[in-house]
């Protein structure tokens, strides 16, 4: 079982290096090249200005508070990518004639059930593979399919994008899908090494769907991230819990304050830590500190925004043709579909 569900799906070449962890979920058998988390936190720190890697947001309780940034009213993200997804899905899976839907950091995948959905009922049958770090994120998304859509085969990779990406059988006609806005935390050079790398992965019946955040009225867009229940504060704030873990460092965040505010000539909501008062901050696992002056920021993330038309031109550097531009009514968020150039 474990051999025919595989050979269809992995790389040749690539099968050796994957192993199945979980029913119908793959990891990599050796995954000794993974960056220490401690060691990424100090190269960044010790920049001018100093700035964190957005994925050291995500531990248990990033990722609950996460989910409820998703909720509120001033997040208008979540709820019209998802619209979109529902209005338009028939069209996009029409427009993308393909055996296997690959979400890229998937999550629990709720949104794109709406193209899963639309892969079953015009085409009977269909794989979707999300690639993701966060296993219990798999395991829900592969209970959702294997109880709710009985002709979608679920193939679950529990890796990086980076990785995952080229697990995946080349020949396989597949849908990337990238949304949720996450192309935007995207600092400029991670953003050309992620897309050299998809567009490398992708096969020639290969297809990209991409959900971003549109630059709009700064009010929106300022309160979003800023909203009256202190959410995202205490979001961004608690990245400061899960470095004192990974490095015994002593942030304390009753002495700092979150800061956000859009700019517009790099059309990016920019989140910062400031420090509320001088401070020492210490690592002694590195046998290091800082003096972190007051007011002195930490830039903790940020969230750009796109005109879609520039984006599309953009990616067409990256051998990613533009196919169809879904977007709402207030022109808010935008669904990019491109297809692999050959
Ligand atoms: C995950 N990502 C798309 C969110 C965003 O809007 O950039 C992360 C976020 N940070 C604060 N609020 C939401």
């Amino acid at each position: 079982m474990q051999h025919a569900e595989s050979s269809l799906f992995l790389a040749p070449g690539q099968q050796p290096l994957w192993r199945m962890s979980e029913s119908s979920i793959w990891s990599l058998a050796e995954d000794g090249h993974r960056e220490d988390p401690a060691l990424s936190i100090m190269r960044t720190l010790w920049d001018q200005p100093r700035w964190l890697e957005a994925y050291h947001l995500y531990d248990d309780r990033g990722s609950d508070l996460f989910e409820k940034i998703c909720e509120l009213p001033e997040y208008y993200l979540t709820r019209t990518e998802n619209a979109l997804l529902e209005r338009d899905a028939t069209k996009i899976i029409a427009a993308a004639p393909v055996q296997c839907i690959v979400e890229l950091g998937a999550g629990s995948a709720k949104k794109t059930t709406h193209l899963l959905a639309e892969q079953a009922r015009q085409r009977g049958a269909g794989i979707f593979a999300p690639i993701d770090v966060s296993l219990p994120g798999l395991l829900a998304s592969r209970e959702y399919v294997r109880a709710q859509l009985a002709a979608i085969e679920f193939r679950g990779l529990h890796a990086r994008y980076e990785d995952g990406i080229f697990g995946i059988n080349k020949n396989l006609p597949k849908l990337f899908v990238f949304i949720g806005s996450t192309i935007g935390n995207f600092n400029p050079a991670s953003f050309v090494r992620f897309f050299s790398l998809l567009s490398d992965a992708m096969g020639p019946s290969d297809f990209l769907l991409i959900g971003a955040d549109r630059v709009k009225d700064r009010r929106v867009l300022e309160s979003a991230y800023a909203d009256s229940q202190g959410l995202t504060a205490e979001f961004i704030l608690n990245v400061f819990k899960n470095i004192n873990r990974l490095t015994g460092s002593n942030f304390d965040l009753d002495k700092m304050r979150y800061h956000s505010w859009y700019n517009p000539e790099w059309a990016q909501i920019e989140m910062y830590a400031i420090a509320a008062t001088a401070q020492e901050i210490a690592f002694p696992a590195f046998g290091k500190s800082f003096h972190w002056h007051k007011n002195a920021k930490i830039l903790v993330e940020i969230s750009r925004k796109f005109d879609p038309i520039r984006l599309q031109e953009q990616l067409g550097f990256f051998a990613l043709s533009p196919v169809q531009h879904f977007t709402d009514a207030n022109e808010w968020f935008s669904l990019l579909l491109f297809r692999k150039a050959t």
